[in-house]
């Protein structure tokens, strides 16, 4: 992509392209946004006779402003597919056949209704994607729900779970609290952990107008990343050593002062024991420990205090390890102590990955919540099957009636408790099945849109494929699932339709939500998402009640009527104001929303935020414009305004937890005030404001839970927030490390730090399935894997890579999977650029890639990127994909270095350090 600042890119004249005389019929411009990342940038495909001709970067969008990266230049070969799957197939006896849709329905439906039988629901894991536009996504976890488990998750858990409950922790809600285009306003753009360059290249032209507008950008990264080369200050870290670089910037804000008083006592808990941490991280300490000099240290913390407000962005190099949910609180805190929150310029502008991961978050495709972060409480099931409209007990009798062994020795049940997650889906199935909580291991896997190879312990996962009695993969492509294991029978591939052959909603990664129309029909014989969902609903004989109130035409459920039934229940954050209706007009006024602050100005969405960003409070009718950066008091909660949320109560060992001293603009409430139910308005005397419907509703419920909307509509209609006005807390008292400290990572090769700052203890069930850490650090690998070894991503290709590897113009553009690898540890292992190099991991992983000797990494680090597929240790399985399908680019997968870890809370995979070695092949 070309970085050529916004405002010098202008629509070329091409008027003149299509007048050749082969041109016949109308060419028609259909909407789209790019399925790669979660920019969200608006594509117009021009389309004749049902074919995708032509693409163009949208000129009136919002976020991309008529710029699009190479990926999003390309997605037109999406329309082409010639390495698409065409038909469903099936692997007998090592062959690929083709069969047909009813054919494929029928046995596989056969074999889980069997296993369901024999071993329970549990033993049915439900993958599905972050690729799912919203109506997928929430169809799709109704649909788990109905199946009966909690198996089911996406790729959030291996991306920013550690944010979403990190963030949510902190302040209310686990999401990116202003925008892209609201960098314009920063003074100070700190960047941790995040390569926007390559991972979020658009963003980058808004990052760089804040730039231009004598904003300073600091880059924090072990590797001189192409975002580092655009910085004023780079800062080379040692990876895993976040928690004390951040505790070493405070450190020197607090020895200055230069914390923001007023903000913290009025809105902030629980400073004082950061206090206390911070005070061990002196320079010297932050130093041995992170590599980084004091000067650099303070530099940092001195731009930030001196260039207000500032915002912090984070990825994966924040999210990505065992320790990352603290990882992402100590970084909450820091704009906390500076006073950068809820103010235009500020905020934790979290960046996401995929194109729809925060719709498919917020769906709840997660082992750990129902739709809206309801959770999997006895109140959230009995909410969503009031909405649904089917009888809670028929729900809770789908599930496995058994009640197993928690942690503390107290008794659960399956529906209650959270499933298996995605890093560990090999454990449960390879686990010791007297280990798992739950009845059996796990014998069917669905991967539905999703990669292998974006999950660590490769040669594991090889093995728990050919230990299932049954493999399904449901994709536009065959992906590395079809190949990476010698399975004989019993795998399916069933080909999925991209999002550009449906239509829906997204949201992307400031929470807007978008509207996508459909370009052309699908291709082949694949299908959408829902459809598919839909034929296995019929097939398990529950498709009455998953489409309930959802019109059905031809095996297809109703987009728009799936939009208005989660309107009916996503209370909880907000869904529940973006109607089908107010996207579309959205969709066709682009052009009237501002550049900077996404207002509409005039026109008929006149006051409202792009894509009504979510919380978009109350029913349509109330017209709340979305809430562009969360936690604003400047402007009434009616105006897109919000406080912290009132999450953890109102007190706590006798201190106040409530906002003191802090409102929105127009409160009634001038304090803070706990979350709204029916009993407060009564209390406050504002019940009568309700109608007699509303009343009736409302009665006995909060704002989560009723379902006419009324008891949100006379909070703000008093200016109040539903949620509360509470303090952000900087400790979370129910996770394992309530102050963010930091630990060393399980494979480490600083032995000399593990005593003072170890790992914890192994746990023995969580998320179902015990979990190492301590007996994993206590070994000392780093002798013979010497190097460490940290992974991230290439601008042009996505996730595990099979879509855009299989890309003609983007194949073209890499064509090798590599190392990065510092020119001294080459030159000692005696590694030549561009020879070949067998990098091997201390759990028995080997890959053979190409080594790229370069200083963008220093002495004892190494990195590569994880998008390559199609080589397994040193061989090409080309001739294993279903003839035609093989992408263009194969290569290694660094999943099969990657080793065990997870995160404390969320069980995120550690996938940014771990040790190897590297020698010539
Ligand atoms: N081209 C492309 N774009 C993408 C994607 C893609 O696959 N390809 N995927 C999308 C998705 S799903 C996501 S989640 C985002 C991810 O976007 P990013 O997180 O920005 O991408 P990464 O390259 O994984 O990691 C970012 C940086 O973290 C650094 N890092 C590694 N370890 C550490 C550490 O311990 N501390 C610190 N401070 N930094 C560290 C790496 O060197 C790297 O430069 O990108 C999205 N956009
Ligand atoms: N070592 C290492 N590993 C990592 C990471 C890392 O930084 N380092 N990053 C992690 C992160 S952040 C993420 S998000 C994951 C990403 O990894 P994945 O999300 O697993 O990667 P993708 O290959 O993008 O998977 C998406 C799949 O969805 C398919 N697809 C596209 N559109 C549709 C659709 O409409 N319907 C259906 N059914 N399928 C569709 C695509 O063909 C593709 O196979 O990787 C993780 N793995
Ligand atoms: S990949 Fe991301 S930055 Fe590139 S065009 Fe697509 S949405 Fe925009
Ligand atoms: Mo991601």
């Amino acid at each position: 992509m070309s970085l050529l600042p916004t405002a010098m890119i202008n629509k070329a004249d091409a008027a003149q392209r299509r007048q050749h005389s082969y041109d016949e019929g109308e060419i028609t411009k259909k909407r789209s946004v790019c399925t790669h990342c979660s920019v969200g940038c608006g594509v117009v495909a021009e389309v004749q006779n049902g074919v995708w001709i032509g693409q163009e970067p949208s000129f009136d969008h919002p976020f991309n402003l008529g710029s699009h990266c190479a990926k999003g230049a390309s997605v037109r070969e999406h329309g082409h597919g010639d390495k698409r799957l065409k038909y469903p197939m099936k692997k007998v006896a090592g062959e690929w056949q083709r069969i047909s849709w009813d054919q494929a329905i029928d046995e596989i439906g056969d074999q889980m209704l069997a296993i369901r039988e024999s071993a329970g629901p549990d033993s049915v894991y439900w993958l599905g994607s972050a690729k799912f536009n919203n109506e997928q996504a929430y169809l799709f976890r109704k649909f788990a729900a109905f199946w009966g488990s909690n198996n089911v998750d996406h790729q959030a858990r291996i991306c920013h779970s550690t944010t979403v409950a990190g963030v949510a922790n902190t302040w209310g809600f686990g999401a990116m609290t202003n925008s892209y285009n609201d960098i314009h306003n920063s003074k100070c753009i700190f960047i941790i952990g995040a390569n926007p360059a390559e991972a979020h290249p658009v963003s980058l032209q808004h990052i760089l107008r804040g730039k231009e507008r004598g904003g300073k950008v600091i880059v924090v990264d072990p590797r001189f990343s192409r975002t580092a080369a655009h910085a004023d200050h780079y800062i080379r870290i040692r990876p895993g050593a976040d928690i004390p670089f951040v505790w070493g910037m405070i450190w020197h804000m607090f020895q200055n002062g230069w914390e923001d008083e007023q903000f913290i006592n009025q809105r902030v808990y629980g400073m004082d024991e950061i206090r206390a941490e911070v005070a061990k991280w002196t320079p010297d300490e932050v130093e041995r420990v992170t590599g980084v000099k004091e000067a650099d240290v303070f530099q940092a913390a001195k731009t930030m205090y001196e260039h207000k407000p500032g915002t912090v962005v984070w990825c994966m190099g924040i999210t990505q390890h065992t320790v990352g949910n603290s990882n992402t609180r100590a970084l909450c805190i820091l704009q906390l102590v500076l006073g950068n929150m809820g103010v235009s310029g500020g905020g934790t502008n979290i960046f996401r990955g995929h194109d729809n991961v925060q719709g498919a978050t917020d769906f709840g495709v997660t082992s750990n919540s129902l739709p809206g972060y309801y959770g999997l409480s006895q109140d959230a099931w009995e909410h969503w099957a009031r909405v649904w409209d089917v009888d809670y007990n028929w729900i809770a009798s789908q599930f496995d009636q058994a009640s197993y062994e928690e942690l503390n020795g107290s008794p659960v049940s399956p529906m209650f408790t959270n499933g298996i997650t995605v890093s560990r889906w090999i454990d449960g199935v390879l686990e010791d099945p007297e280990n798992i909580t739950q009845k059996d291991i796990l014998r069917a896997m669905v991967l539905w849109g999703h990669a292998p190879n974006s999950q660590t312990r490769g040669p594991e996962m090889k093995a728990a494929m050919e230990k299932l009695d049954l493999l399904v993969i449901v994709d536009p492509f065959p992906t590395v699932s079809a190949v990476m294991n010698d399975r004989q029978d019993n795998v399916y591939l069933l080909p999925a339709a991209t999002q550009f052959e449906t239509y829906g909603s997204l949201t992307s990664s400031n929470r807007s939500v978008q509207w996508r129309e459909q370009i052309m029909a699908p291709l082949f014989e694949s299908l959408p998402d829902h459809n598919i969902i839909y034929r296995f609903a019929e097939k398990f004989g529950f498709a009455d009640q998953l489409c309930k109130h959802i019109a059905v035409n031809d095996g297809e459920p109703l987009i728009e009527d799936i939009t208005r039934e989660y309107n009916r229940g996503m209370w909880a954050c907000g869904y529940t104001g973006q109607t089908p209706e107010r996207l579309k007009l959205q969709l066709a006024n682009l052009h009237t929303f501002n550049k900077t602050t996404l207002k509409a100005e005039g026109g008929p969405c006149d006051g409202e935020f792009y894509g009504l960003p979510w919380p978009c409070w109350g029913t349509a009718e109330m017209k709340h414009p979305g809430t562009h950066i969360l936690y604003d008091t400047s402007i009434p909660v009616a105006e897109g305004g919000s406080p912290f949320r009132a999450r953890f109560g109102v007190e706590r060992e006798g201190q106040n937890l409530l906002a003191e001293g802090s409102w929105t603009a127009g409160s009634e409430i001038e304090d803070g005030y706990p979350e709204f139910t029916s009993d407060m308005l009564k209390e406050l005397g504002w019940w009568n404001d309700l109608t007699a419907e509303e009343k009736a509703e409302a009665e006995g419920k909060n704002w989560k839970t009723d379902l006419s909307g009324g008891i949100q509509r006379v909070a703000i209609k008093h200016g109040c927030a539903p949620y509360g006005n509470a303090k952000a807390r900087a400790i979370v008292w129910q996770f394992p490390d309530p102050v963010p400290i930091h630990r060393e990572p399980l494979y480490t090769p600083r032995r000399d730090l593990v005593a003072e700052y170890p790992t914890y203890e192994d746990r023995r069930n969580f998320y179902r399935l015990p979990t190492r850490y301590g007996s994993i650090q206590a070994q000392d690998f780093s002798q013979e894997f010497p190097l460490i070894m940290t992974s991230g991503r290439l601008v042009e290709y996505e996730g595990g890579g099979e879509e855009t590897r299989s890309n003609p113009w983007l194949a073209e553009l890499q064509q090798d999977m590599f190392i990065e690898i510092n020119p001294a540890d080459a030159n000692n292992a005696g590694i030549r650029d561009g020879r070949q190099v067998w990098v091997e991991g201390p759990e028995g992983g080997a890959v053979k890639v190409m080594a790229m000797v370069t200083p963008r990494v220093e002495r004892g680090v190494v990195f590569m990127p994880f998008h390559f597929g199609g080589h397994y240790q040193g061989e090409d399985l080309k001739d294993k994909y279903p003839e035609g399908t093989a992408p263009y680019v194969r290569g290694e997968s660094c999943n099969v270095v990657f080793t065990y870890g997870y995160d404390s809370v969320t069980a995120m995979q550690e996938t940014k350090v771990s040790l190897c070695r590297v020698r010539p092949a």
